[in-house]
């Protein structure tokens, strides 16, 4: 699993509080802590609060570089935030650009703008491409697998390896009216990009949006990643310092045959 810590978000109060006063140790600690826990790259966004997105940007990479060469997860929305943290990354050991959808009304080439981009930032820089389009964010199965082989066929068009590329289907709260739906039609299509191209594209989710506002929210976010993972996705954005969640990535991988089982597949999964 390519497991993207989601701790360093504006959207957390200790995060926002660090970006606005610049205090560095909140965010290396963060960067430390989910590094030691298994994340393969660190997710890095700075919420909408920050009164200039792209220096906050820039700052956090430069505060994390400074602890620890853990690959980062740049996520924004907007392509002038992206390239600020690009100009400060250290892409030698990979960089993903996340969160760009297939197009927007007001721009539509950002996705073009992301690989172009990614490209200029080096051989192993990835995209996470949302299915999501000038319309919006689909609900129903059928319009996510449409978006995501115009994700595909685009990335094919312009020569960007299928291999760097995660494409994410949005999973939004389960605790929204009339939302329940929305799980199980995510399996679905996961199930079915997979074969979009050969090798099939990497897949991802923000697994945390999905318990948002929810009690137990370790449980549902641990069963659902279960479910995902046997439909074939590889990647996520999650809480690598929630222990019991990890159990169940290394337990998934074992049962899916990506580890080989013995009696200490929990410690050797995690280093131990
Ligand atoms: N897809 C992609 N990238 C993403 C998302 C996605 N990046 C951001 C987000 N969604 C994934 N990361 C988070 C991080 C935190 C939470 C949810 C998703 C979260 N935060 C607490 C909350 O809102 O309850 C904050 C609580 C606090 O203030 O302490 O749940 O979908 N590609």
């Amino acid at each position: 699993m390519i497991l993207i810590g989601e701790r360093i978000n504006g959207m957390f109060t200790n995060v926002k509080q660090a970006i606005a006063d610049k205090d560095k140790k909140v965010i290396q600690d963060l960067a430390k802590k989910q590094t030691d826990a298994g994340a393969t790259y660190l997710d890095v966004n700075v919420g909408t609060a920050a009164a200039d997105q792209e220096a906050a940007m820039q700052w956090l990479v430069e505060s994390i570089q400074e602890t620890c060469s853990t690959p980062l997860s740049l996520d924004s929305q907007k392509p002038a935030v992206i390239a600020a943290g690009l100009k400060a990354v250290n892409a030698e050991n990979g960089v993903i650009l996340n969160s760009t959808p297939l197009n927007k009304k007001s721009d539509e080439k950002i996705f073009d703008k992301y690989m172009e981009m990614a490209d200029n930032a080096g051989p192993k820089a990835c995209i996470i491409t949302l299915t999501m389009d000038k319309n919006g964010v689909p609900q129903d199965i059928d319009t996510r697998v449409a978006i995501a082989a115009d994700i595909v066929s685009k990335a094919m068009e312009k020569g960007f390896d299928s291999q760097r590329l995660f494409i994410d289907p949005i999973i939004l709260p389960v605790k929204v009216p009339n939302a329940q739906v929305q799980p199980g039609n995510i399996l679905a299509a996961i199930d079915q990009i997979r074969y979009l191209s050969e090798p099939a594209p990497h897949m991802t989710i923000g697994l945390s949006n999905l318990s948002q506002g929810a009690t137990e929210r370790s449980l549902i976010n641990r069963v659902f990643l279960a479910m995902a993972i046997a439909r074939g996705m590889d990647s996520a954005i999650v809480d690598v310092l929630d222990q019991d969640l990890m159990n169940v990535v290394a337990t998934s991988e074992m049962l899916m045959n990506k580890q080989i089982y013995s009696d200490s597949f929990l410690k050797v999964y995690s280093g131990g």
